[in-house]
């Protein structure tokens, strides 16, 4: 099954266990694949190596049972060993050009970037698509740069020929206009895996995308 990228999908779920409301990792995946999301990132600072494999490894099992892709969030060997469609870095992680070395060419590498110049080092040293933010202000990531507004995601929009996903602080009441400015996906951490009721927040968030003008 090839990977799916952003832009061939709508939304891009990231989990966090901090923020799911103490339900179980498997019944927010699963509830989100079930939901129709086709891109699930796993995001988990806090665990061991060993806990963190076995989630994506059990990860893995759901998305691929979805036809869904499957990305890991920093850690390149879970990711290889979990045998996942892709990793995603930031831009103090190991640069693209090593990470794609230990991946290869099968492997979707994304990078986080929050300038343009970000992006174009990215597309240049061969990453398969990039994060564009944060849109808005963000609670969830620790360390994070400030928002970026929309004025970066025009200019993505208008200059990057590759795939790339909005990141941020985006809700069900913003998600339109993100839209508006070129973002065809979305991905979202707290408003999805934090919903009380997330089938209902899928159906909601892609109404308002569709619905951008
Ligand atoms: N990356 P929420 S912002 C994981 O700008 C992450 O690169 C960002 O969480 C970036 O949807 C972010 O809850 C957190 O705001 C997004």
């Amino acid at each position: 099954m090839p990977a799916i990228l952003p832009g061939e999908t709508d939304l891009y779920a990231v989990t966090d266990a901090r923020l799911s409301l103490g339900r179980p990792l498997d019944v927010v995946a699963g509830t989100l694949l079930n939901a129709g999301v086709r891109i699930l990132q796993y995001r988990e600072k806090k665990l061991k190596a060993g806990k963190m494999l076995e989630e994506c490894l059990l990860l893995r099992d759901l998305t691929r049972g979805a036809g869904a892709c499957f990305i890991v969030n920093d850690h390149i060997d879970i990711a290889l060993l979990a045998e996942a469609d892709g990793v995603h870095i930031g831009q103090e992680d190991l640069p693209v050009a090593e990470v794609r070395r230990l991946v290869g060419s099968k492997m979707l590498v994304g990078l986080s970037t929050h300038n343009p110049g970000q992006a174009r080092a990215a597309k240049k040293a061969g990453a398969d698509y990039i994060g564009v933010g944060p849109i808005f202000a963000t609670r969830t990531k620790e360390d994070v740069v400030a928002p970026v507004g929309c004025g970066y995601l025009d200019w993505v929009t208008r200059n990057m020929d590759m795939p790339f996903v909005a990141i941020g602080g985006i809700k069900e009441h913003n998600i339109a206009e993100v839209a508006r400015h070129g973002a065809r996906c979305c991905a979202l951490v707290s408003e999805l895996v934090g919903a009380r009721d997330i089938a209902a927040k899928v159906v909601a968030l892609r109404a308002a995308m569709r619905r951008k003008f």
